[in-house]
């Protein structure tokens, strides 16, 4: 993540500074160690907080702040500096009008509420108690994915599949909330950077080992593309979407993470899809998204070509499908599932 070189909201974009100046000030405020973990929490508050204000959604900044609540003691800060937020409030009062920076406050204030009513609330028993708390085959799973034992996660999700449980399931009950379980220990410092890269690596051998059961290839006549804008690296949620629709007779051509609008378009005419499936998994993410679909609105040669938009951010505030101009929005797979099924005859809907 880098610092983008414009700023997408109307209150930021008021600022003398750019965004990696604004990044420059911010750092040096906090005191924090000039290292690249350090930038790219101020930069990922910075990007959250802009595109929230654009939005007009501070739901759109909890995440971030969520993150950062983690992450701040990993990257050194001096003890009795600012925090990112109240840096970016001080550099804001220098340089922005006073009604602006109070309708900022206003926001960050909603969005700190809302965090803050987050980390209260009850924690969920999958929250107390990690690991042990997902059902005993997540467990497992899960257990088997972070030890990097792909041998076993695989055998484990074979012997489910073989013992009845559908692709659909064993995507969404068994493996996708291992991956947020795994988010969360991750995000608490519980599990090194390492051990998430070896058990979502392991995730992907597990997917794949579910290919052979995604029956109905291409049985519809019709193709979507699949992608995730420039910057956005997540593509496991993508991909079990992808993967259910492949099941449901859709010719999948995935072309994967951060891949640049101009490829992803090129494919889509290359296979004249139906459907363009575009992710995002962060509030960062957005702009990109909608840039990447006003590419598609811009080109002639993808007329008549339906976009989806889904992932986590969608999942947690309403709207944003419009805000991104899209045509179709899900916040999790069976919403994609519905929406894209919506759009076909539903005498040729397949159901595995
Ligand atoms: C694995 C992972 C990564 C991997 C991704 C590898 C890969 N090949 O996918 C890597 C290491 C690259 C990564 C990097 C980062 N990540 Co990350 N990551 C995760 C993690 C642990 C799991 C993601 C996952 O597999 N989820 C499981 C799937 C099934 O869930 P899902 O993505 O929500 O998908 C579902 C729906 O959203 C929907 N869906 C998803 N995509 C799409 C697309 C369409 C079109 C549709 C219709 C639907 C749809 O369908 C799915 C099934 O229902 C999540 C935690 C979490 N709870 O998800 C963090 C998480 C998303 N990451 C996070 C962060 C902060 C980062 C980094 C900034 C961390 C860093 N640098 O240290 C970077 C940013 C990288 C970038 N530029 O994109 C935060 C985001 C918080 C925020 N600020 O918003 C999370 C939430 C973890 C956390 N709580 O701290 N990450």
């Amino acid at each position: 993540m880098t610092s983008r070189a414009e700023w997408t909201s109307w209150a930021l974009a008021r600022l003398a500074l750019s965004p990696a100046q604004v990044a420059d000030r911010v750092v040096r405020l906090t005191g924090l160690p000039d290292s690249a973990r350090a930038r790219e929490v101020v930069e990922l508050h910075l990007c959250a907080l802009d595109v929230s204000l654009e939005v007009g959604a501070p739901d759109l900044l909890v995440p971030q702040l969520l993150w950062e609540t983690h992450r701040w003691a990993q990257v050194d800060p001096p003890s009795g500096g600012p925090g990112v937020g109240a840096a970016v409030a001080f550099v804001l009062g220098e340089h922005l009008d006073e009604l602006t920076v109070l309708s900022v406050v206003r926001h960050v204030e909603a969005a700190e509420a809302a965090a803050a009513a987050v980390v209260r609330r009850t924690p969920s028993r999958h929250e107390r108690e990690g690991l042990a708390a997902l059902s005993g085959d997540a467990a497992d799973y899960l257990a088997h994915a972070i030890a990097g034992r792909h041998d076993e996660a695989i055998a484990l999700v074979e012997a489910l599949a073989g013992a009845g449980w559908s692709v659909h399931d064993v995507l969404l009950g068994l493996i996708a909330p291992a991956q947020e379980e795994l988010g969360r220990l991750w995000e608490r410092g519980a599990l090194s950077v390492a051990q998430e890269h070896m058990a979502t690596a392991v995730t992907h051998l597990a997917m794949y080992a579910l290919y052979p059961r995604l029956a109905g290839r291409a049985q519809l006549g019709l193709s979507l593309v699949a992608a995730t804008p420039p910057g956005d690296l997540h593509s496991v949620g993508l991909r079990m979407v992808t993967d259910l629709l492949q099941q449901r007779g859709w010719d999948v051509r995935y072309v994967g993470t951060s891949c640049p609008v101009d490829d992803v378009l090129a494919a889509a005419v290359e296979v004249d899809a139906s459907l363009l499936l575009l992710g995002a998994s962060m509030t960062c993410h957005l702009p990109g998204l909608r840039d990447a679909v006003g590419r598609v609105r811009a080109d002639p040669r993808c007329d008549g070509l339906t976009v989806l938009v889904g992932g986590r951010p969608f999942r947690e505030v309403s709207g944003l499908g419009r805000w991104v101009g899209a045509d179709l929005t899900a916040g999790d797979a069976n919403d994609a599932l519905a929406a894209v099924d919506g759009l076909l005859d539903p005498e040729v809907v397949s159901r595995p």
